[in-house]
């Protein structure tokens, strides 16, 4: 599927957004959790899973999205939702525990809803293809054309719900788009302990799907296949299965020693930044100006700035309010 200039230049601003999005988060996570590393303590209590390096995955495939497109994702959620295009206020108040956040400050960043642009995530490993399934089928039975894209990584295809979901999308012809981003580890586990195969879309023979790998990162190669995927699934015939080879440059979990990795494995990963490699190839083919791209970034910055303006200053949701929009037995 051909790129237009004006995709490729929405693309860059997309990963440059997530890029900076999560090097501040990981700066405003340590503030007050030193000098012992105390994980309730700071304005960012509890776990944090930061993407910087996947953007290619999320903005490759999202580009290709609608706001009725729904997306689910997982523990490791900001760069598909920022590429799906939830709202970066609400999500970063939601990230600090604030009333003014996506769930009132009651989800946390690995529980983002966003029902106006049908983004879900979820903690739990695997769970996001059951309801990326159920999308499909809605989308079906209201006759509609549009799709359902999970997100999932390389640990998760391991997982019973996630091979559960490619079977029921597959015999039912449902309009969804698998899509695992392999990223190498799965906490300290790498693929080849986890997983029979070297590539999960060879799994896709298993459910008579197509499926395709995406080598290196490379946003522009995800961007066509996905399109493939998409179309395919919104002119109804059936899901696909997508694998990106991409690069997770944060640890597991921020606090996380990263003791099982290679000690030059991020430098050498970070060599070849795929955001710094769609800079020189835009700029090389006359797509983008070197002011151009400073516009971008600088558009970006006061984005994400203007959002963590939002969440520090948003109230905390008072503690009359614990049980409300929660189950309680
Ligand atoms: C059902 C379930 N089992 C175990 C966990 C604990 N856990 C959290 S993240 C993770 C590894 C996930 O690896 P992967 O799917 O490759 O995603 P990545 O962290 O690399 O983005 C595990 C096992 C969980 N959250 N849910």
């Amino acid at each position: 599927m051909p790129i237009d200039a004006a995709t490729l230049r929405t693309m860059y601003a997309t990963m440059v957004k997530i890029r900076y999005y999560e090097e501040r988060l990981a700066e405003i996570y340590r503030e007050g959790k030193t000098p012992l590393f105390d994980i309730s303590a700071g304005p960012v209590p509890g776990e944090m899973h930061l993407a910087a390096g996947q953007e290619p995955v999320a903005a490759g495939v999202c580009l290709h999205l609608r706001p009725d497109d729904t997306v689910t994702a997982s523990h490791r959620p900001h760069h598909v939702a920022i590429a799906k295009g939830v709202d970066l206020k609400k999500m970063t108040a939601e990230i600090f525990g604030k009333r003014t956040g996506l769930g009132k400050g009651k989800g946390g960043h690995m529980h983002l809803f966003d029902p106006a642009v049908k983004f879900a995530c979820s903690g739990i490993i695997g769970a996001g293809g059951p309801p990326a399934v159920g999308a499909g089928l809605a989308s079906r039975k209201l006759g509609r054309d549009s799709v359902a894209v999970n997100f999932a990584g390389e640990g998760a295809a391991n997982q019973g719900a996630w091979h559960e979901s490619l079977n029921l999308a597959a015999l039912w012809k449902l309009p969804v788009i698998f899509v695992v981003e392999d990223n190498s580890w799965a906490i300290s586990v790498p693929k080849s302990k986890s997983t029979a195969v070297a590539r999960n879309s060879e799994r896709a023979v298993a459910y008579g799907i197509p499926g395709a790998y995406v080598t290196d990162n490379d946003p522009i190669e995800v961007y066509e296949v996905a399109g493939e995927a998409v179309a395919r699934a919104r002119r109804g015939d059936g899901p696909s299965l997508i694998e990106v080879k991409t690069y997770r440059y944060f640890g597991h979990f921020e606090g996380d020693p990263q003791v099982y990795r290679p000690k030059d494995e991020v430098g050498e990963l970070k060599q070849k930044d795929p955001i710094e490699r769609l800079k020189q190839r835009l700029i090389g083919q006359g797509v983008l100006t070197a002011d151009g791209a400073a516009q971008i970034e600088a558009q970006a910055r006061s984005e994400v700035e203007d959002a963590i303006t939002f969440a520090r200053e948003s109230p905390y949701p008072a503690p009359e309010e614990a049980l409300n929009d929660v189950f309680v037995a």
